[in-house]
């Protein structure tokens, strides 16, 4: 093993025919952590997907202000930003000369604004990056589907990689969950998702706009980056930054790369500090703990991965104090576990593919960080990581890690995370790897306990409900008294996706055979994102309840992890 601590030493680089990463994607692993921002008129109709049809005249926030959301996200530790300049409602935040369905026809700033415009400026005053989010989906154009929604979608591509300065990364979302607006239509419109954005061609356009910026695509023609295959925040503990050039990626291959891939694309690790993506008041409260966002963290840049952020804004146009507190705490924590590394002290020690770190007197530590030099590829399959403790050796494994050790794979920067122990030594030992490694960092950090913390995110507030399935997709809730309610909501089954409801109808009644239709819509985004979904309807009086799944994601049989009737006293 090479342990690199002079550019001299690089020179005994052992060559090997790897794949490495472009100097975008090695400035863009950098980067490490930077936020995404999702704002639209969903925030303003509570939804997670708007239909396409949602009027613009919603759209008038009354302290909207970029500044404070740059300034959040620069003091939560993040280096740039993604914004939804449109989601899947077509709704632009921009002015864009293609379409009248946008802030232009809104009544924010007399419809003179522009919030791409505001917040481009507002990251360059903070010194942060800025990228967009252009939803390749759009529910309200009524070309959609047809080949001059490409040439539209291309068009406004241009204006946003043209106008508003370095951009750092297009994040083209594969959602698509058929059916929207489409002008009226209001119809499902099914595409090929390989072949209809012609992506080549909207490749070669963005290299020529901004030869800096780096293409994330879900599936279809490969970009530079992939999607980690949940928006959980985790990527493998194996991540390999590789990916064939050609081909299908399943799940298997976005979660851990291919380790024998002929191609650099690394994962980016994208989740919400709150459960949607959205605004929803609903949510204020489950704003994500400090230790959740620590795990988080260290199952995303500590696994080689880089970390999306979501910071939903609220309707009156700022950040949620809730989520901006949060934020920067957690970029407090970060600072704090990583002020001091322990190793930099010690004597370090390589022979062969072993360093031994010796330290000068026994040492309370709890979490050891590894950096492959990646500008070589990654090389290192597996390690080994002991700790002298009382003169005995003990094998030290990732705590954060089911089932087996998870010591395989470094890359940009692993970080292990493992109960504090008071040793005199740590001995870490390459076992596999696939040509002469180089590392790059060897560090020793001791983070502080998080105890005190807050509940996470979708806590069940009634119980007392009886529950059975009266056909493969209706579910029947009943209790004990007549009780007025006022939303019910639903945890999709969260060990596998099949039976998640996507499309519902839910029923009340008082005798079992009067019944109220209470409301019927979409769970918009539950199969990526499987949360609770809350649905609200008038208060109504009732004893039953009756679930329809008129769509299911995968599967004959509903199926659930959780369900709530929320009264007018428990809410
Ligand atoms: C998903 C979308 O459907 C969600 O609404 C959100 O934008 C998330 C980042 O990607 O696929």
């Amino acid at each position: 093993m090479l342990l690199v601590c002079s550019q001299d030493m690089l020179a005994q680089v052992q060559p090997c025919a790897l794949p490495t990463p472009t100097e975008n994607q090695l400035r863009w692993q950098e980067m490490e952590m930077y936020a995404f921002i999702h704002y639209s008129l969903n925030t303003y109709t509570d939804q997670e997907w708007g239909f396409g049809n949602e009027d613009p005249k919603i759209f008038n926030p009354s302290q909207l202000d970029c500044r404070q959301w740059a300034r959040v996200c620069k003091q939560a530790g993040m280096r740039g930003i993604i914004f939804t300049a449109k989601h899947h409602c077509g709704f632009c935040m921009w002015p864009s000369e293609y379409t009248e369905y946008s802030v232009k026809n809104s009544p924010w700033k007399d419809g003179k604004g522009d919030v791409v415009g505001e917040l481009a400026q507002a990251c360059r005053e903070e010194g942060l990056e800025f990228a967009v989010y252009l939803s390749p989906w759009d529910r309200n154009h009524p070309e959609y589907g047809r080949p001059a929604y490409v040439e539209y979608f291309r068009n406004q591509l241009r204006e946003l990689l043209t106008n508003y300065g370095d951009i750092f990364e297009v994040w083209f979302d594969g959602a698509n969950g058929g059916d929207g607006w489409y002008g009226g239509a209001n119809e499902v419109r099914k595409i090929d998702r390989t072949t209809y954005y012609e992506w080549p061609e909207t490749y070669k356009m963005i290299r020529q706009l901004q030869p800096k910026c780096l293409i994330w695509n879900d599936g279809s023609d490969r970009g530079d980056l992939r999607w980690v295959g949940t928006e959980a925040g985790n990527i493998g503990e194996t991540n390999w930054s590789m990916l064939n050039k050609t081909g299908p990626v399943p799940y298997e291959q976005l979660h851990y790369g291919l380790e024998n891939g002929d191609s650099w694309v690394p994962g980016e690790t994208n989740t919400s500090i709150r459960p949607g993506w959205f605004y929803h008041e609903t949510e204020n409260e489950h704003v994500k703990s400090l230790s959740k966002l620590m795990d988080t963290y260290y199952k995303s840049v500590g696994r080689n991965s880089t970390l999306l952020l979501n910071f939903p804004i609220a309707p009156n146009g700022r950040i949620h104090p809730n989520d901006s507190l949060r934020g920067i705490a957690f970029n407090k924590m970060i600072q704090e576990v990583f002020k001091t590394d322990l190793a930099l002290e010690a004597k370090k020690e390589t022979q062969g593919l072993e360093t031994v770190i010796t330290f000068r007197q026994p040492t309370i530590f709890n979490r050891f960080v590894a950096e492959e030099d990646i500008r070589y590829g990654q090389r290192v399959k597996k390690f080994l990581l002991e700790a002298e403790i009382n003169g005995q050796w003990q094998q030290l494994k990732d705590a954060l890690v089911e089932n087996g050790d998870g010591l395989t794979t470094i890359g940009h920067r692993r970080i292990i995370c493992f109960p504090t122990v008071n040793a005199t030594k740590l001995r870490f030992t390459i076992v596999d790897t696939k040509c002469g490694p180089i590392i790059k960092k060897l560090g020793v950090y001791l983070a502080p306990e998080l105890t005190a913390d807050i509940p996470d995110a979708g806590e069940k507030k009634s119980s007392n409900l009886h529950l059975f399935f009266s056909s493969p997709t209706q579910m029947m809730i009943d209790w004990d008294t007549e009780q007025t309610i006022t939303s019910f909501r639903y945890l999709p089954p969260q060990e596998s996706k099949d039976g998640t409801v996507t499309h519902y109808t839910l029923w009340a009644s008082t005798d079992w055979s009067n019944w109220t239709k209470l409301a019927s819509g979409e769970f918009s985004n539950i199969v990526n994102n499987p949360i609770w979904q809350t649905i609200k309807f008038q208060p109504v009086k009732a004893k039953i309840l009756k679930l329809d799944a008129d769509r299911l994601a995968f599967g004959t049989r509903m199926a659930y992890g959780d369900v709530e009737v929320i009264t007018e006293q428990n809410k």
